[in-house]
C-alpha cells in the first residue's frame, strides 16, 4: 500500500503532502507537535497525547481548528488509510500561512498534518547492553523563556544537545537545567533505580512529561516500587544502581555508563528490565482501537 498524508483534513499520497515556506512552522519553529505509537492495532495513550497537544497549543495561543473529537478521528483514519497495525505517527499543528514578519496574527488558519509511518527503534543491542550517555553543556531551555512542558517545533535547544552527543560518539545526552539539576534527556526522559527505589526528576526540574514517563510510574508502582519525583544532580544518576530513558521510540531504553563511568554493574538493571516487560506488556493491552476510528 503507498503511504498517505492527512493535511487539513484531506487524506493525499505522501509525495503531495506539502506545506508553504510562508508557513510559521518553517519560517519561526511556531507550532506544536505529537509523537504517538500504536501496537498490535491498538493507538497507545492516544487521549493523553491529545491531551498534551493541545495543552501545547494553548500555551502558544495557538487555537487548533480541529476538535479533540475530530483530530482522535484524524488519527485513527491515517493509520487505518495506510494499513498500519504498527506504527509512529506524527501529528503536527503549526500557526499556518503568514508573511515574513514573526507576528502569528496576521497568518491564516493553522496548518494540521498526520504522518503514521513504522518506527526506527533502537538496536536490540542497546537493550541487550545499554545506552553510553554524556551530559551536555547545553543547558535544558529555562521554564521562563520557553516552557519545556509544551511540545514545540522549536527542538533546536535539544538538537544542539544531541550535536554534542554525536561529537562524543554517545548514544544519548543528559541535559541539565540552569540550577544544574537533572532535567531529561535530549528526546527521552530520565529515571534512576536506588536502594530499590525508582526516582525521576519532578516536573520542577522542566522537561517534557512524557506519556512513556507517567506511563512507567503507574507501572512501577503498581509493580510494588516507590516512586519518587526528586529534584537532583548528576551526581545522584553517577551513583545510581540502574539508570534508564523512557520515550515513546525507545519505550524503556537500559544506561550502562555516563560521562565513561559506569552505571551500577554497567549492564542493563533487573529493576529495569522487569519494568520494560511490564511496560510492553501494558501496550500490549491498552489502547485505542484503530478500526474504531476508520469507519
Ligand atoms: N523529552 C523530550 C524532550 C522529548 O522530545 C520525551 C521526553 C519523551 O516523551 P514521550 O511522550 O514520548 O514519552 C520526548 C519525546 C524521535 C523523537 O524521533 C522523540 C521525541 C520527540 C521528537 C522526536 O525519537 N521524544
Amino acid at each position: 500500500m503507498s503511504s498517505v498524508v492527512y493535511i487539513d483534513g484531506e487524506l493525499v499520497p505522501a509525495g503531495e503532502a506539502k506545506v508553504s515556506v510562508y508557513d510559521h512552522g518553517l519560517l519561526y519553529g511556531d507550532g506544536v507537535f505529537e509523537g504517538i505509537r500504536a501496537y498490535n492495532g491498538r493507538v497507545f495513550r492516544l487521549q493523553e497525547h491529545l491531551d498534551r497537544l493541545y495543552a501545547s497549543a494553548r500555551g502558544i495561543q495557538l487555537g487548533i481548528p480541529l476538535s479533540m473529537s475530530e483530530m482522535e478521528s484524524a488519527v485513527l483514519r491515517t493509520i487505518a488509510a495506510n494499513g498500519l497495525t504498527d506504527a509512529y505517527v506524527r501529528l503536527v499543528v503549526t500557526r499556518g500561512i503568514g508573511d515574513l514578519g514573526l507576528d502569528p496574527r496576521k497568518c491564516g488558519a493553522p496548518t494540521v498534518f498526520i504522518i503514521a509511518s513504522t518506527i526506527q527503534l533502537y538496536p536490540v543491542e542497546v537493550y541487550r547492553a545499554g545506552l553510553r550517555l554524556i551530559t551536555c553543556r547545553t543547558v535544558r531551555t529555562p521554564p521562563s523563556s520557553l516552557d519545556p512542558s509544551v511540545k514545540s517545533l522549536n527542538y533546536l535547544n535539544n538538537i544542539l544537545a544531541k550535536l554534542e552527543v554525536a561529537q562524543a560518539g554517545a548514544d544519548e545526552g543528559i541535559m541539565l537545567n540552569q540550577e544544574g539539576y537533572v532535567a531529561e534527556c535530549t528526546a527521552d526522559n530520565l529515571f534512576l533505580v536506588r536502594a530499590g527505589e525508582v526516582v525521576t526528576p519532578s516536573p520542577e526540574a522542566g522537561m517534557l512529561i512524557g506519556v512513556t514517563r507517567n506511563a512507567v510510574i503507574e507501572v512501577a508502582r503498581a509493580a510494588g516500587y516507590v516512586l519518587r519525583e526528586a529534584l537532583f544532580r548528576l551526581g545522584e544518576v553517577l551513583t545510581a544502581d540502574e539508570c534508564f530513558l523512557t520515550g515513546t521510540g525507545a519505550e524503556i531504553a537500559p544506561v550502562r555508563e555516563v560521562d565513561g563511568q559506569a552505571i551500577g554493574s554497567g549492564k542493563p538493571g533487573p529493576i529495569t528490565n522487569e519494568l520494560h516487560a511490564a511496560f510492553q506488556e501494558l501496550t500490549a493491552r491498552d489502547g485505542t482501537p484503530i478500526e474504531a476510528g476508520s469507519r
